[in-house]
This record gives structure tokens, sequence and C-alpha cells, in this order.
């Protein structure tokens, strides 16, 4: 007979957090936000890899590429860079994201010496970049030969045919610094000598980084920057359970930080051997997640097949008809709620703590709030991050208002079947996604800010200044479909109509 769960399955939505004491020491600049992504022997040792603030990106197609994930780092959170593609586009994606070391720029609008004004005018429109090198080969690390600006020419007086090597400024004049000059010192020389930028050279003269007087500023105001120990962004990659033995090699050879397979259901055989083959040729050195899954026994499995973390929902995705389909699935909350247990039980027996993500469902900020109090490591969002002007997809206009796509990673658009792949030979596919508009929201930078503010003032009403702390004093309550409806503006005659678009 089928085994019943005496309880419903239930959604971020059906909760509320019960404040608790507020002591004066408790306020939201003090929180921290820092939480663990990979396994670790708590207490024995520190986790090899933290974030700096819960909030990872969907491994889609629509969401994470290499801009998103220097945007995300910059915030402290990281993307993991969609799979959907050749092993060759997607290691190149990770290869730029850690091409760009914090205040550093490998540049992307280079000139090779026999280019015209034409096409250096070209550059500076499709890059909106108006320094730039000019190298032997214009390539970002060619011998450096000198720089245009746009003090160089003048529009009124020379022909769009002039060429470069004639008016750029030559290297004998420019002032360069060693490749390993740091941040710090190369922002001294910057100020010393007035420039607005200074290009780093290797022992050959060939460039490496150009570094800008504004980056050192911009540096110094993300204090919660996600970086390596070379000062390169961290950066993850989402791969799947049928060409890792090609596509992990070629992503660990880019620099990815750390690997999540991407699938709709993780209780499987197929990710037990993907972990296993990671473990066989990388030891402890590649970190690997696994996932999704919506209870205990999932958890237990992937955790004993070494997963560094796992992934928690199955159809709960803003764009995911999953249940709809093959009617699988458990509302994101319970699945939570369970899963922490299981990581926590899997803690107390072994000594070794499996961080846990839940991925998908979160609609609001306080969703955020509510899954770290349900023992949530971190956080995964596919539709919050598509709304921004970091996402690769297209923003549009639809009936007046600006939109970005935004598509599953199972619809007929993505037709990524291997995320839904269970095996055997495969004729027949179906859909478990949709492709959707989602309402732009603007920049990462202002969007992050509202929300993590937003998240550390709950965690201060329930007296929390860690996650760990929130997690232990939070109170939860499960509310009525009335009292959801008290919960939002009710009884009053709403002024502004237009509907609430910029809901997170
Ligand atoms: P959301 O943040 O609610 O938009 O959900 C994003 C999550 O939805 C992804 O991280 C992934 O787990 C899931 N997803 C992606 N594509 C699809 C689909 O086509 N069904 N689902």
């Amino acid at each position: 007979m089928a085994f019943y769960y005496e309880e419903p399955s239930r959604t971020f939505n059906e909760y509320l957090l019960v404040p608790g004491h507020t002591p004066a020491s408790c306020i939201p600049t003090k929180v921290s936000l820092k939480t663990p992504l990979v396994r670790y022997r708590k207490g024995e040792e520190e986790c090899p890899l933290s974030l700096n603030i819960p909030m990872v990106s969907a491994i889609m197609a629509a969401v994470s590429d290499d801009r998103m994930a220097v945007a995300l780092a910059t915030e402290g959170g990281l993307s993991f860079i969609y799979g959907n593609q050749t092993i060759e586009d997607q290691a190149a994606m990770v290869s730029r994201v850690k091409q760009h070391k914090a205040g550093f720029v490998v540049s992307d609008a280079t000139l090779s010496p026999d280019m015209t004004l034409d096409q250096v005018l070209e550059l500076k429109e499709a890059t909106g970049h108006s320094t730039m090198p000019v190298t032997d080969d214009g390539e970002p690390h060619g011998k450096l030969l000198g720089v245009v600006t746009e003090r160089d020419y003048r529009l009124s007086r020379m022909s769009l045919d002039a060429k470069v090597v004639d008016f750029m400024t030559p290297r004998e004049k420019l002032i360069v610094a060693p490749a390993e000059t740091s941040l710090k010192e190369a922002n001294d020389i910057i100020w010393e000598h007035k420039l607005n930028s200074l290009p780093l050279v290797d022992a050959e003269d060939r460039l490496v980084y150009m570094t800008f007087r504004k980056d050192y500023d911009s540096h110094k105001d993300n204090p919660l920057e996600m970086l390596d120990a070379e000062k390169r962004y961290i950066v993850g990659a989402g791969i799947n359970s049928r060409d890792y033995a090609e596509r992990v090699p070629a992503l660990v050879e880019a620099g990815a930080d750390v690997l999540c397979i991407d699938s709709s259901e993780g209780f499987s055989d197929w990710q037990k051997m993907t972990i296993e083959w990671v473990r066989e040729h990388y030891g402890n050195d590649v970190k690997i997640g696994a996932g999704n899954v919506v209870d205990r026994e999932g958890f237990r499995f992937l955790a004993e097949a070494g997963a560094d973390f796992v992934k928690v929902g199955i159809g709960g995705g803003s764009i995911c008809i999953t249940r709809e389909t093959k009617g699988i699935g458990r509302g994101q909350a319970t699945a939570t709620i369970e899963v922490a247990k299981a990581r926590d039980e899997y803690f107390e027996e072994t000594g070794i703590y499996v961080p846990i993500c839940s991925d998908g469902g979160i609609v609001y900020d306080h969703h955020i709030s509510l899954a770290l109090a349900m023992g949530s490591d971190f956080v995964m969002l596919g539709r919050y991050f598509a709304r921004f002007d970091e996402s690769p997809s297209s923003k549009v206009v639809v009936n007046g208002t600006y939109m970005k796509e935004y598509w599953g990673e199972g619809s007929a658009r993505a037709r990524n079947w291997g995320r839904y792949d269970l095996g055997g030979k495969k004729s027949l596919s179906f859909e478990e996604g949709v492709d959707s508009y989602v309402p732009y929201a603007g920049s990462l930078k202002d969007n992050i800010a509202v929300t993590l503010l937003k998240i550390r003032s709950t965690m201060c009403n329930c007296g929390a200044l860690t996650i760990p702390e929130f997690r232990d004093k939070a109170k939860l309550t499960v509310v009525s479909s009335t009292s959801i409806v008290e919960g939002g503006a009710h009884d009053v005659l709403l002024k502004d109509k237009t509907p609430y678009v910029s809901k997170v």
C-alpha cells in the first residue's frame, strides 16, 4: 500500500515568523549573512568555501552567464553558469569571470595598430569604453604598443581612415606598472601621476590588466565581494550526469570554483555516479553540489554519495510545470524543513555538515528569510535575478511596460532535456517549463541592497545577528488562508491601482 503523509505539504506563503526579543545591540548593520556553501567538519575546521550572502543564481540560460556572475559575486553571492550550452562556450564564460580580478580588468576593447579611427569609434560604441589599449595582435594580452583615449583624436580634423598607430599615445610615453602590482599600489600610481588608467604588463611587456581610477573606488564599496586567493571572482557552473567526463575537466581548467549537478530530480544513481567520477578523478579538490531532492531519504542518498551541498525543491519554480505534467513534487517549505532536519541528523551522526539550498519558489523577499529560518543555508533564485539588467535575456516592451524574458530549462525554448533525463534512449520529450516575461527591475546592485536589508531587519526582529542564531531563535507559525488576506492591504481603497509588479 502506498505511503501517505499525514500533513499537507506547504509553501513559504503559508508561514510567518513570530518576532522574538530584540536586544539594543541587534541592528541590521551588525548582521552577518555569511553561510557555508560546501561540506565540512563543523566545530573542527573552517568551511573551505562560504558565501557572504545566502543567495545564488539559478543554473538557467535566462539567468546565469558571466555578466551575472561578476555582478552577483561583487555583492557576496554566487552564480552557477548554465550548462545547457557547449562545453567550450560554458568554459569560456567561466574563464571570463575568472579573468576579472576585483579592480583589475582584462581589456574587452583592445585595438591593433592598423585599425582605423572609424573602427575605434565602433568599438567605443559597442563596449562603452573610451580608454582602449593597443597591442601588437589586437588581443587583450598582446604586446603593449600604446593606448587610445578620447584625448588622442579630434573628429572634426581627422579622417576616419586614420590609423591607430599614427594617433595613439605610444608605449614610451605611457606610465605602466608590473603585473604583480597590488590594487592599492596601482591606485597610488594613478593618483600620483594624475592618470585615469594604468596598464599592468608582464616581463615581456605583454598587457595583463588595465586598472582604472573608478574601479578602486568601486572595489572599496563592495566589502562582501566573493574573491579567491588571487582576488579573482568566485564562480560556479552547472553540469549534467551525462557528459561529465568531458565537461568537468574543461570547467575545472577554466577555473570554476564549485560545480552543481543540475537536474529536476536528483535522488538517482546518475547523480551518485557523477559524484563518484569527480571524487575518483579529483578527490575532494573539486566541490560538487547535487539535487534536487525533497525528503530525508533523498538527502541521505546524496550526502552519503559525497555531495558537497544538496539542493531542495521539485516543481516550485515560477516557470516550472513539473507538478502538473508529472505529478511529482512537494511544497517548498515542507521540503526545506524536512531536508534541514535530515542535514542536522546527518551532522549529529557523522560530524559532517552538508549545507542545503532551497531552490525555486521564492516570490517575496521575506520568503528568503523564511527559508533561512527553516534551516536552508542558502537559496537559489531564477525569477528574482532574471529581472535585472545583468541577466542575459532580452528586455522588451509589453503593453507599454518593460519586461525581461524568462524561460524554464524544461521549456521547449531551452530544450534542456538532459536536465530531465532518466537514462535510456530518448526519442520523445515533453515540456516541464514555460516561456514567460518578468517585470524589468533595474540593476542587481540596487535591488539586492533592499532585499538584504529586509532579511537583516527580519533577523533583528527575531533577535539574531547570524544565520545559525536566526535558525535557533526562529518561531514559525502556519497561517490560515484568511489571515493571508489580512497580511496584505485590505478593506481600503487603494489609490495606486497598478499591480504590485516589484514582487520579490
Ligand atoms: P524561481 O526562482 O521560482 O524562478 O525558480 C528557479 C528554479 O526553477 C531553478 O533553479 C530550477 O530549479 C527550476 N527550474 C528551472 N527550469 C525549470 C523548468 O523549466 N521547469 N525549473
